[in-house]
């Protein structure tokens, strides 16, 4: 099984050897390095550019930063003895968008899609000493890929990347990069599920594995709360801990395999038991109520572009601590792992979201959904059925990426897609059932629906375990009104109420662009004081509904976006500005979320 997504760990069996650094790196416009053989003569004229990191934001002129087309990254991994019983892999956290890796000039294997692992067996290829690793990596987005947009090509041949989104389409590797090394025969992938049982637990467990399985599970002091043998079975917990919502436990999970009575391998991980489910109007966890609080995200930090970075990860669970969240949704792909291991630590629930992005064909869709204007989409797709197979991979690697992590409690299929045709209907059914049925957890399943989506026109709803809306009254609709505003609102969660009482609703995104520079009396749009007025409005009919079961404001920080005339070098919609200090907003939401 070569697409295993376990996260990289070290221990007397497995050795994971992390690659990140200084890289030599190359622009490839007319696409020429495959034929002119740079993975086997190593690129003519590197640069270097540092891994991981969006490679955007480090140059100073415009067309390395907006650069669209094949660019190469290279490094060299140095191999101790290679021995025959033993695999070896090379795992990227993502390539952006897609990658072609070659070791020692020869290709591993490709990937389409820029937010999940790439995992190579590259056992044939490397050799004791010093390999060359060369990736071919591309950052062109069309309306098979996902996120969905398209690319325009200059007089003078340049590429534009045209996103149908409204985030930079940051690229370049962007997460680790490590060097693996285990046994031959080794443990692939593991599943959990739970059941409570008064104050104990059942774990339902499942381990793809070569060999004999056995299992341990060791609470906070290293005690033995559970054991089990075989490849699936059950494990009961005995007065449980619990993982609750800002209030984590974590146990510590050890698998592993023997061999004629001899231990082959093992891996180790923090696991949390809690449950999820929806009954009614209610998003339970451990049987009990949760409101959600938080945001919509990005990865998105000065310099960094989208590349992962523990320190500015950290900050930002500081920053939602402090303004007492509880939930965010990784809008609008799925993040580096490294944010859900944190969020296991911190007890901070996440809808986890596939890049199910641009599925309206506009440039700035964002202000057409806004304002309920849609286009069509999946009627008119030049190839429906291979974006529908590259949505569907991303589903499936997602779920076999995070299904284990106690934090993620949703899967979002999609962000604003079209939803008002059949064919958007004949679209969506088979990747919600593919959800369903690959999640051992049995996770609600969700997407997140703009406002054309309205109760009267939305053809996909129903196919929601809870519904999640992004609404913009105030801003995007009666901007400047926010009495007009409130009135248009109520006047949708009334149709809502009509038709869907029972389901849980999220307001995933609801915000307004905001300059830390600006204060108004009376306010204005883009003021500090307006922004803060339309969060009260926004509370005032949240609060109205029974079944508003969460709120995640847009956006947690400003974030970069391509350039255009409703963008001031971003998006600024953001609690918190871009180096993550609070604007006033940030406060509003704090009072109102330390008491709900
Ligand atoms: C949306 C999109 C989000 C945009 C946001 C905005 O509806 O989902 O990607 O950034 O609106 O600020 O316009």
């Amino acid at each position: 099984m070569s697409n295993s997504q376990l996260y990289p760990v070290s221990n007397e069996y497995r050795r994971a050897q992390l690659l990140d650094g200084l890289w030599r790196f190359q622009f490839d416009p007319k696409s020429e390095g495959e034929s002119e053989q740079w993975a086997s003569a190593g690129l003519p004229q590197p640069i270097s550019m540092p891994v991981p990191a969006s490679f955007a934001d480090l140059f100073t002129e415009a067309w390395q930063r907006d650069y669209c087309g094949d660019f190469w990254y290279e490094t060299d991994v140095y191999a101790q003895e290679i021995s025959a019983d033993q695999r070896y892999f090379i795992r990227f956290g993502s390539v952006t968008h897609r990658c072609r890796v070659y070791l020692n000039g020869k290709l591993a294997g490709e990937h389409e899609g820029g937010f999940l692992p790439v995992m190579l067996d590259v056992t044939g290829l490397i050799h004791t000493g010093c390999n060359r690793l060369s990736v071919l990596a591309n950052n062109e987005l069309n309306e098979t890929s996902i996120p969905c947009g398209a690319v325009s090509v200059k007089p003078d041949g340049t590429k534009l990347a045209r996103g149908y989104f409204d985030f930079f389409n940051y690229s370049g590797i962007h997460r680790s990069v490590w060097f693996l090394q285990m046994p031959d025969a080794h443990i692939h992938d593991f599943s959990l599920s739970y059941r409570l049982d008064g104050k104990n637990a059942v774990i339902s467990y499942s381990v793809e594995a070569d060999g004999e399985v056995s299992i341990t599970l060791r609470d906070r002091d290293g005690s033995i709360a559970a054991t089990a043998d075989g490849s699936s079975g059950e494990m009961y917990v005995k007065d449980a801990h619990l993982w609750q919502v800002r209030n984590a436990y974590l146990y510590t999970l050890t698998i592993l395999t023997k061999t004629h009575g001899k231990v082959t391998d093992r891996y180790d991980t923090s696991v949390g038991i809690r449950t999820v489910e929806i009954d009614g109007n209610s998003i339970l966890v451990n049987g009990q109520p949760v409101y959600l609080k938080g945001f919509g995200k990005h990865e998105d930090s000065d310099m960094l572009g989208r590349g992962f970075n523990w320190a500015v990860a950290k900050r930002d669970f500081e920053c939602m601590k402090w303004i007492g969240a509880n939930c965010f949704r990784t809008s609008h792909y799925p993040y580096a792992e490294e944010w859900y291991q944190m969020a296991d630590q911190e007890g901070f629930l996440i809808i986890d979201e596939v890049p199910g992005v641009g599925m309206m064909r506009s440039f700035a869709n964002f202000m057409a959904a806004g304002a309920g204007k849609s286009n069509g989409f999946f009627g008119d797709c030049p190839d429906v059925d291979l974006l529908q197979k590259n949505h569907h991979a991303a589903i499936e690697e997602m779920i076999l990426r995070d299904k284990n992590h106690p934090s993620v409690i949703a899967w979002s299929i999609f962000n604003e897609a079209e939803t008002i045709t059949a064919a958007s209907h004949d679209y969506f059914a088979p990747l919600f059932e593919t959800a369903r049925e690959l999640d051992p957890q049995h996770r609600p399943v969700t997407g997140v629906l703009e406002k054309t989506s309205s109760p009267d026109r939305c053809q996909c709803w129903p196919m929601m375990d809870f519904i999640c809306l992004n609404r913009y009254y105030g801003w995007y609709i009666s901007g400047g009104d926010l009495k007009d505003a409130e009135a248009q609102f109520i006047e949708e969660m009334d149709q809502w109420a009509a038709k869907a009482p029972d389901v849980p609703f999220v307001f995933t995104e609801f915000g307004t662009d905001t300059l830390e520079s600006l204060h108004k009396l009376p306010s204005v749009m883009w003021s500090q004081e307006y922004q803060c007025e339309y969060m009260d409005m926004n509370f005032s009919v949240f609060d109205h509904y029974p079944f508003v079961q969460g709120e995640l404001a847009w956006n947690f920080t400003d974030f970069q976006t391509g350039q255009g005339i409703m963008r001031v070098n971003g998006n600024k919609k953001g609690l918190f500005t871009r180096q993550r200090q609070p604007k006033d907003a940030a406060f509003t939401m704090k009072k109102r979320w330390e008491q709900r």
